[in-house]
């Protein structure tokens, strides 16, 4: 009898493993966004917030991943091990559970701050489901005990294997090519999440492997989320050395804070919650700067900074500000579009309540700092004032005229800017044969000189006077800084098209750089692309191939033999004629682009501060450090 009913729940669960795999197999953009590359490697990600979840349940201080040869990953934790007792509803091992049904991550693990279950909050159950193999690996009560998988089914019993030292869980997974175009995975991506949740999960340890290249990287940050603002604040000349440092818990709820201003004018924050790159900010991010709005006010006032009457704005208090906030909520709910905003309501009090209060204090104590912010915002509010009063005759000026589109633009004739797309050309003679080449109904042309914008030590403000810049502002019709509109974009699609040398590499950094600091909604939207031109023609007999990187370039040659091959190596876009640059890089049914990501701009950004900045030594240490990238500044 006992014997039926556990049949009968065996069965019941097995049918719900079916449905669940089927499920996540027909629809697997609706659990992991896509199948792209971001979908990729966010197989990864979920695998690692597993772990993340046991390190945060204190259990775990090091995570192992490994990319092999054959694109496999294999993520290790030194956590106490997925349980491998039997599940009473199905009569199955709990991992066995935990890695086929649906959902199944919740009914574990119980209390704490789970990450898993955050953003798309799918489990370890849908990476298997989108994997050809898996295999899960655990150390408990000192066994080593081993299940294999295939699509998301059970392929072997659990079956303990051998003895073993301590605990953990090891899971290796390959990616099902039928779900997946590409399952190759990119070394920076990988490397700059993990590395961004070795900030966040202060003092735990994350190693990086790629076998396939012999590559090996550590992250593991004691200062936490002091260090990554100093990583984010590198190359640029701080207004204080030590980053302001907070943290507190209050009504369950973690607050850690580390800002530190930089002379420069950018404001970036970034927030999180439960690790959760909360792009479209929420309640901590509104109960921070409301708390630091107010603080910096008050302090001002008090001190007699500024006039009674003056009120310093948000925006200039925060005016080359770099922070990073990090929550860990017990509930998160994740709102907006891209589900990338908190919406827990009673997070911005308390943040405002610890931030006030920590804040309050260290203006107090160090009133040499605390003068440093608010002269700065001084500085900002005059700036912002004078911009405007420039604005406001511009558009006076501007409205007499017609809105004049640059005369170096060759437009396109659609009009429809969902299917317009905007080429930036790097040189003149590249710019005309893009003009011949192209297909004049949707594409258009802006040919950027190359020389102009290649201004060593340009600085990003001058830039904005730069006519070729400026020709693309007003091609796009977008504005830009605080008058920017997305819907007023005229193309949704922009393409940076530069040569593949040192100088366009700058170039494409460059206006990368600018794209993030002043039309930064461009790259969110995901309408930036970088265009991928070939880096060689290779001709034997009839036959021609174009390559577009020197991995390809060498399959090629393995496959083609050396005997009458002739190799062509583009240094520029001008060596190919309107016909091939419209064949290779320019045609819709052969390119291939790269949308640029906003952490891409970022890291542009970054590159472009340390290369630019003033500062001698981070820059020489960079250069050290990228000497590959720099060579093709590839972003
Ligand atoms: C549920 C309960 C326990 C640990 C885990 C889940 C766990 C899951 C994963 C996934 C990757 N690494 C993991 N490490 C642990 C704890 C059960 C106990 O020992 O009390």
């Amino acid at each position: 009898m006992a014997e039926e009913m556990l049949d009968e729940a065996y069965d019941a669960s097995q049918i719900q493993v079916l449905e669940g795999v089927e499920a996540v197999r027909r629809r697997p953009g609706m659990y992991i966004g896509d199948t792209g590359p971001a979908g990729l490697h966010h197989l990864v990600y979920e695998v690692v917030d597993n772990s993340i979840d046991e390190a945060l349940a204190g259990f775990c201080t090091r995570i192992d991943v490994v990319v092999h040869r054959g694109e496999a990953v294999t993520v290790s934790d030194n956590g106490r091990g997925i349980p491998v007792d039997t599940h009473p509803g199905t009569g199955r091992p709990a991992v066995e559970v935990a890695l086929t049904m649906l959902h199944a991550g919740a009914k574990f693990g119980g209390k704490g701050y789970r990450v898993s279950g955050g953003l798309h909050g799918v489990g370890v159950s849908v990476v298997n489901a989108l994997s050809a193999r898996l295999v899960v690996e655990v150390k408990r009560g000192g066994q080593l005990f081993r299940q294999e998988f295939r699509r998301g089914r059970a392929v072997s019993e659990l079956t303990a294997v051998g003895p073993a030292e301590g605990t953990g869980t090891t899971i290796t997974f390959w990616p099902d090519p039928e779900i997946f175009p590409s399952i190759k995975f990119e070394y920076e991506t990988l490397a700059d999440r993990l590395r961004e949740l070795s900030f966040l999960n202060r003092g735990l340890l994350i190693t990086l492997s790629d076998e396939r290249v012999d590559r090996r990287e550590t992250f593991s940050h004691d200062g936490g989320v002091v260090d990554f603002v100093r990583y984010l604040n590198d190359g640029r000349e701080p207004v204080y050395e030590e980053p302001i440092y907070l943290a507190a818990e209050r009504e369950g709820v973690v607050v850690e804070l580390a800002m530190q201003h930089h002379e420069g004018y950018v404001e970036n924050i970034l927030s999180y919650a439960n690790n959760i790159h909360t792009r479209e900010g929420g309640t901590h991010e509104t109960g921070f700067k409301a708390a630091l709005t107010r603080l910096v006010n008050d302090y001002a006032r008090r001190f007699n900074l500024i006039k009674d009457q003056t009120v310093l704005a948000g925006e200039d208090i925060r005016e080359g500000l770099t922070a990073v906030l990090s929550v860990k909520v017990p509930e998160p709910q994740f709102e907006g579009q891209t589900k990338t905003r908190l919406g827990n309501g009673e997070v911005k009090g308390i943040v405002e309540s610890v931030v006030g209060e920590s804040l309050a204090a260290f203006l107090e104590e160090t009133p040499s700092i605390a003068r440093r912010i608010v002269e700065k915002a001084l500085v900002a509010a005059r700036a912002r004032e004078a911009a405007r009063k420039a604005r406001e005759l511009t558009r006076r000026k501007g409205a007499l005229e017609v809105a004049a589109l640059p005369g170096k633009l060759a437009d396109c004739t659609v009009r429809d800017p969902a299917q317009a797309e905007l080429y930036l050309v790097e040189g003149d003679s590249a710019g005309g044969s893009a003009k011949q080449g192209r297909d004049r109904r949707f594409q258009a042309i802006l040919p950027l000189r190359g020389k102009i914008l290649n201004v060593e030590k340009a600085r990003l403000d001058k830039i904005l006077g730069n006519e070729e810049i400026r020709a693309m502002i007003t091609a796009m019709g977008t504005g830009v800084g605080e008058d920017f509109d997305l819907r007023r974009a005229r193309y949704h699609k922009l393409i940076v098209m530069t040569d593949a040398d040192v100088d366009g590499a700058h170039i494409r950094t460059l206006l990368l750089t600018f794209l993030y600091r002043y039309m930064r909604p461009l790259i969110e939207a995901g309408y930036v692309y970088i265009a991928q031109p070939p880096l060689y023609r290779v001709t034997k007999g009839k036959k021609e191939y174009y390559v577009y990187s020197d991995q390809e370039l060498e399959e090629l040659l393995k496959q083609l033999g050396r005997q009458g091959v002739s190799i062509q190596r583009y240094k520029g876009l001008g060596e190919m004629n309107p016909e091939q640059l419209w064949e290779t890089t320019m045609s819709p049914e052969n390119r291939t682009m790269l949308r640029v990501s906003v952490r891409d701009a970022a890291e542009a950004d970054r590159m472009f501060s340390i290369l630019m900045g003033d500062r001698v030594e981070p820059r020489r240490r960079f250069i050290e450090d990228h000497a590959r990238e720099v060579r093709n500044l590839d972003v």
